[in-house]
C-alpha cells in the first residue's frame, strides 16, 4: 500500500514540476505606467526614455539569435498600451512592404505582429492580434474573427538602416482594462522580408506554435511584487481552509506523521517566499524565479493533502 501511495504521489509531483517550469521558459516582461507617446513612428518621447527596451528575440522556429537586432518596449496610460519596436535593416531598399488594403496578408512583407490573451485564459484562438506592416497598414483579428477592425493606431518611421513602429491599443479594443498585478499573455514577432531573405524572429520562444495560446509569454501590469503576492495570498487562503481538517488527522495519526508535518511546513514556505518578494522584485528572471517557487509550494501542498485524504480512506 505505501509503496503504491508513494509511485502516485511522485507520478503527481512530476506533473506538478512540468507545469512550473512553464514560467522558467515563458519570457515576462512589466508593462509599467507611462505617459502617452505621440504615435508617430519615432521612438523619441520621454515615456520611452523611461521604459527599459526588451531585447532577446531569437528566430522563429529554431531558436537561434535574432540578427539583425530587434528590441520592444510595452507601456501603459489609462486608456491603452503602447508598444515600441525598433528593428535594424540593413537594407531597407529591398525591405518589402506593398500591401495597403486592412488584414491584408501583411506576413509576406516586412511587418510585426503582438498577441495578448487577455486574462490569460488560454482559450485556442483566444487571442488578440495586430499586425501591420512599413505601410501602416493594419491586419487585426479578435478570437480568430478577422471581420473585427480595432481602433488602434499605428505608424511607422523609416529610417537609413532601420524602422521603428509604434501601436497605441485602447482598453476598448482590448475588452478589459488591467489592474495593478493583472497579468495577459503576450507576444510579439518581427516578419523580414527583404531581397531574397524570410526571417521570422520572436520575443518569447514558443514550445511549438507561436498562435498556440498555451506557448504565449506574458506581460504583468505595474507590479511584479502585487502579482506574486495575489499567488501567495491564494496559497494561505488555501492552507487556512483546510487547516481544520489538517488537524483532525493530526491528532488521528499523531504529530510525528510525515505528511501531516509536510503540509503543516506549508504555511512556513509561504511566510519565507512572501519575505522575499516584500523585500523587492527587480526583474523578470527574479519574478520567474519566485512565481516557480511558489508553485511547487502549491504542489507539494496539494501532494500532502493528496496523501492525507489517501490515508484517511483506507484508515481503519
Ligand atoms: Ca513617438
Amino acid at each position: 500500500m505505501r509503496s503504491f501511495i508513494v509511485c502516485l504521489a511522485l507520478l503527481a509531483l512530476g506533473a506538478a514540476a512540468e507545469a512550473a517550469t512553464d514560467w522558467g521558459a515563458a519570457r515576462a516582461a512589466l508593462c509599467p505606467s507611462a505617459a502617452a507617446p505621440v504615435i508617430d513612428g519615432k521612438l523619441d518621447d520621454p515615456a520611452w526614455q523611461a521604459v527599459p527596451p526588451l531585447a532577446g528575440f531569437v528566430t522563429y522556429p529554431e531558436g537561434g539569435p535574432a540578427d539583425p537586432p530587434t528590441t520592444l518596449r510595452i507601456a501603459h496610460d489609462d486608456g491603452a498600451i503602447f508598444i515600441g519596436l525598433s528593428c535594424a535593416e540593413p537594407d531597407m531598399a529591398a525591405a518589402k512592404s506593398a500591401a495597403a488594403e486592412t488584414d491584408a496578408d501583411v506576413f509576406e512583407e516586412n511587418c510585426a505582429v503582438v498577441v495578448f490573451d487577455v486574462g490569460r485564459e488560454r482559450r485556442q484562438h483566444g487571442f488578440i492580434e495586430l499586425a501591420a506592416n512599413l505601410l501602416g497598414t493594419k491586419h487585426d483579428a479578435f478570437d480568430d474573427d478577422h471581420s473585427w477592425n480595432g481602433t488602434w493606431r499605428v505608424a511607422v518611421q523609416r529610417g537609413a538602416d532601420s524602422w521603428t513602429m509604434e501601436m497605441a491599443i485602447p482598453f476598448a479594443d482590448l475588452r478589459r482594462r488591467p489592474e495593478s498585478g493583472d497579468l495577459w499573455g503576450f507576444n510579439a514577432a518581427r516578419y523580414r522580408n527583404t531581397g531574397d531573405v524570410e526571417q521570422v524572429f520572436v520575443w518569447s520562444r514558443p514550445r511549438d506554435g507561436f498562435w498556440n495560446t498555451e506557448n504565449f509569454g506574458c506581460v504583468v501590469f505595474d507590479s511584479l511584487e502585487r502579482n506574486l503576492a495575489r499567488d501567495l495570498d491564494r496559497l494561505e487562503q488555501r492552507v487556512a481552509a483546510d487547516q481544520p481538517y489538517l488537524a483532525g488527522v493530526a491528532r488521528k495519526f499523531g504529530p510525528d506523521d510525515q505528511y501531516v508535518r509536510g503540509a503543516l511546513a506549508a504555511p512556513t514556505i509561504a511566510a519565507e517566499l512572501r519575505g522575499r518578494v516584500e523585500n523587492g522584485v527587480k526583474d523578470g528572471d527574479a519574478w520567474r524565479e519566485l512565481k516557480v517557487a511558489i508553485a511547487r509550494a502549491e504542489a507539494e501542498y496539494e501532494d500532502a493533502m493528496w496523501n492525507l485524504r489517501f490515508e484517511e480512506l483506507f484508515a481503519d
